[in-house]
Formats: C-alpha cells, structure tokens, sequence
C-alpha cells in the first residue's frame, strides 16, 4: 500500500501522482505486495478503494470486538526508535496492577519487543508483519484481526497497538481503535510535525519523549511544541522521558481517563 495514500478525504492517489511526503526510503525496499497487475488510473484507484474499503470493514469489526467487551483501545505509533516500546514497558509497570491491558505487538520481524513487553502483567500479542516480500511498513485492521485470537478479551480494560515504526503509512490505516497516539522524540528534530502533518494531525495527545536528553542536544522544546501545535490544535502534549520516569504521571492520568478508570 505504501505506493498509494488516502487523504483524509478517503481519496485515493498513487505515488507520483503528487507529493505526499518524504517517505525516507525506497518504495521497493518495503514490498506491500506487487500492485502491478491492477492496470492504471481508474482501474487502479477501484481496486485501492475496496482495499480500504475492506480494511475499514475489518476495523469496524475489531471495534465492535473491543466494544462487546467494554475494552478500549488504543493505536500507539511513531517513527522506530522514538521510545514505544520503552513507554510500554513504563506504563505496565505502572498501570497493569489496576487496569487489565492487552497489547499487540507489531513489528516488521523478531519478537524483541514483544519480549520486553512480557512478565509485566499484560497480556502481550506478536504480530510480525513479515509476508515473505519484506514486511508491511504499518498494521492494517486485518492483521490487528488476525492478532485477536492471542488476546483473551473478556476481563481486558484497555488494548494498546504498538505500530510498526513509520511516520507516513500507519497514520492512514485504522485498525479499530479508539484514540490514536504518537511518541515524538526530542532526537527526531523539530521539522517533524511540518514534513509529516498527516500523522501529527491524526493523533489524539503527543508524548514528547527522551526529555532527559534535551541538555544534550542543540534542541529547544517549545519549539518542538509548537510545530506540533501548528498542525493539531487540540491534542495533549506531553513531555516526558521514558527513561527516568519525568512526566510519566501526566500520560498515566491520560490513559486512566482513556480506559474510563476511576483517578488516582
Ligand atoms: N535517553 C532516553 N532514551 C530513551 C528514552 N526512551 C527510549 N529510549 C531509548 O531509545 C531507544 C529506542 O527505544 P524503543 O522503545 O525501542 O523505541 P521504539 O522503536 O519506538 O519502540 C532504546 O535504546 C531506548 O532505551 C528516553 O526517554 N530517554
Ligand atoms: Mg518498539
């Protein structure tokens, strides 16, 4: 999928078609399947179209899983290496005492993740996204399908999805949560929000990671805050440093309020 965007009109367009963005790698490097036999232009776009189509049907059908049992879930993305993964294991830590939580794990390949996420009182998922071509460069609702099964869902408070590392595809793709979220790190620089608006305007509160690195770096956080303010006026943006904890408390309090738990 990663040759063809939607916009946030639902729209389809192909890559050339115009400029969506800088994809930071070559379209061929991650394989999403050879869309070559599909023909050109209208054609094209028809089989794009209930591709999503399809995708939306199975991430209606997720949510209505979810929802059966009172679970609410949460898509957890941002670019590799930004700290979602580190988050996670914080905020099991913290919160799988009083809360039951469920995560999916995504990841191209390797279930490194996934084993730092288990022995913290969740119930963890792999799901690779490895098909043999390469991996897909985002979760699509079908995969967070075929992930279900790993989760027992009765007695789950909250699902949290850590999405494949990418600033571009995962932000087009719902895979039936209820909120999206992104970890933006302090190292990533400040253009971020402005190259990659699609992703910042699609998210539900920001963390502003790895802030213990800030004395280190040439960087100014309110900078940071306020590209990301110029393309999403409303989302909670949260400074925090996965690593020694700072600010931590205010994204618990987020997500308590998220899983509809009672404050602390
Ligand atoms: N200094 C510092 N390093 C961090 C922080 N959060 C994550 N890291 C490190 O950043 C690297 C990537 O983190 P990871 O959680 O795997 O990122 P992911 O790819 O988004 O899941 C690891 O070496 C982490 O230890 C932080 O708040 N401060
Ligand atoms: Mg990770």
């Amino acid at each position: 999928m990663g040759r063809f965007h939607r916009h946030d009109d639902g729209t389809v367009h192909a890559h050339g078609d115009h400029e969506h963005g800088d994809h930071e790698h070559d379209a061929h490097e991650h394989e999403h399947g050879d869309h070559s036999n599909y023909g050109t232009g209208r054609q094209r776009i028809d089989v794009l179209e209930s591709i999503f189509a399809e995708n939306d049907a199975l991430a209606a059908a997720n949510r209505a899983a979810f929802d059966s049992h009172g679970i609410r879930t949460l898509n957890l993305m941002s670019s590799p290496g930004s700290g979602k993964t580190t988050v996670l294991q914080a905020t099991l830590d913290a919160l799988a005492g009083e809360l039951a939580i469920g995560v999916i794990e995504g990841d191209i390949a390797t279930d490194l993740d996934a084993a730092k996420l288990r022995g913290r009182g969740a119930q963890v998922s792999l799901l690779n996204t490895s098909n043999g071509f390469g991996g897909e460069c985002h979760l699509d609702a079908p995969m967070v399908n075929r992930a279900l099964p790993g989760l027992d869902l009765s007695g789950l408070d909250l699902v949290i999805i850590e999405n494949v590392g990418n600033l571009v595809c995962p932000a087009e793709f719902d895979v039936g949560e209820h909120a999206k979220a992104m970890v933006y790190s302090v190292t990533e620089g400040e253009d971020k929000p402005l190259k990659y608006p699609v992703m910042f305007r699609s998210v539900d509160v920001v963390l502003l990671n790895k802030i213990d690195l800030v004395p280190h770096l040439d960087v100014d956080v309110e900078t940071y805050v306020h590209h990301v303010r110029l393309v999403n006026a409303t989302a909670p943006i949260l400074p925090v440093s996965a690593r020694t904890g700072a600010g931590l408390a205010a994204w618990f309090g987020w997500l308590r309020r998220f899983a509809g738990a009672p404050p602390v």
